[in-house]
């Protein structure tokens, strides 16, 4: 019997690189981005890449980009070593037994996973996953410069470049009645050329959210992301049931538990996927199928990751049947450099899920050296 393949090593890495513009949410102000890279290497040769990159480092979740890496070197990749590669079903079901929590880590292993047997079988990683029903996604493209006028230059260079219709404004570091104003302000100047969306990260209590998601209803904004605390499952579940305006959660939905809760509550219109939330690629595809029994929307979210964690989002979505609100996979599009030998193919108003074998996409070791902490 031939012997198994084995996992050789694992590493993590962090990777600083800055962004185009300051981007403003209601917690932070990100200048760079911190990507947590993952190269999981097997013993026959082949090498799985992964990441595992948040938000403002502690600001939008509970995991920060050194507590993935020390997650990952202190406690998974020794569990990890020398187990056969055979299964992934296995590998998740050993971190999940033995972790608790730490979910981006956990995705950024299950993709390099995939992304290794790809490589090995010649099969792009949606294949693995069932196989793709969309060759391109719709890709939304977030307005957070903090300044309204900037805002609607930014989002007409998009439109006429033909890189973006769809925007999502970031708001909830104000007074309600000042991100109206900006709001209002940005859909007049647009009008019927573009969609626009808002996400205030959890900002507003549930008397501001009423008089908020009202003003905006009014002003022609088509979706509210996280309104109110990530917790707060009652309140969302009424604002969901006051207003006619979509209303989509994102931090308060990680998991297919978290949907299944959410979904019985009635407390969202939609549901943000995003693969590190979900513990990983499998995980987010049990929490699209609770949603979809539930006749709940689905959105193809972003932890703003780099090429390599938003291709591994463009397998996992490319397989979903129905993804009514696009995506908003633009994260390398918010970064100056990037650390793969070539990009993703962003062209009129949406994205290419990659065909090449497993994530489909390369490491440039020498922009790698460049970024990487030391
Ligand atoms: C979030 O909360 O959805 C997605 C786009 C963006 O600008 O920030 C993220 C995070
Ligand atoms: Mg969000």
């Amino acid at each position: 019997m031939a012997m198994p393949i084995r996992i050789e090593a694992i590493e993590a890495i962090l990777v600083d690189l800055p962004t185009i513009r300051p981007h403003r949410l209601s917690m932070t102000t990100m200048r760079i981005q911190t990507l947590v890279i993952v190269r999981l290497r097997c013993l026959d040769g082949v090498e799985g890449l992964g990441e595992a990159t948040t938000i403002g480092g502690l600001s939008y979740g509970a995991e920060s980009p050194e507590a993935i890496k020390s997650a990952i070197d202190d406690y998974l990749a020794p569990l990890l070593i020398e187990h056969p590669v055979d299964s992934v079903r296995a590998l998740r079901a050993l971190m999940r037994n033995a972790v608790r929590g730490n979910g981006f880590a956990r995705s950024a292993l299950e993709t390099a996973w995939l992304d290794a047997q790809g490589k090995r079988l010649g099969l792009p990683l949606s294949t693995l996953l069932g196989g793709a029903l969309h060759q391109r996604l719709p890709v939304a493209w977030t307005l957070a410069s903090g300044d309204t006028e900037r805002d609607i230059a930014e989002a007409e260079q998009c439109l006429e470049q033909h890189r973006h219709r769809l925007f999502k404004l970031k708001i909830g570091s104000h007074d309600v009645a000042d991100d109206v104003r900006h709001v209002s302000a940005i859909k007049q100047a647009l009008g019927e050329r573009a969609e626009v969306r808002v996400d205030v990260n959890q900002a507003w209590s549930e008397a501001q959210a009423v008089q908020g998601i009202r003003a905006l209803e009014a002003a022609g904004v088509t979706l509210i992301e996280q309104p109110v605390d990530a917790r707060l499952r009652d309140a969302l579940a009424r604002l969901s049931a006051r207003f006619d305006v979509a209303v989509m959660a994102d931090e308060s939905v990680c998991d297919a538990r978290d949907g299944f809760g959410l979904a019985a509550a009635h407390a969202a219109d939609v549901f943000a996927l995003k693969l590190p939330k979900a513990g990983g690629p499998l995980a987010t595809l049990e929490l699209a199928a609770i949603a979809e029994a539930a006749g709940i929307g689905l959105y193809g979210g972003t932890m703003l990751e780099g090429t390599i964690g938003t291709a591994a989002s463009l397998h996992v979505f490319s397989t979903l049947e129905r993804l009514e609100w696009g995506t908003e996979l633009f994260g390398p599009r918010l970064l100056v450099e990037d650390i793969v030998s070539c990009g993703l193919d962003y062209a009129e108003f949406g994205v290419g899920v990659p065909t090449g074998p497993g994530l489909g996409v390369e490491l440039d070791e020498t922009q790698l050296a460049r970024y990487r902490r030391r």
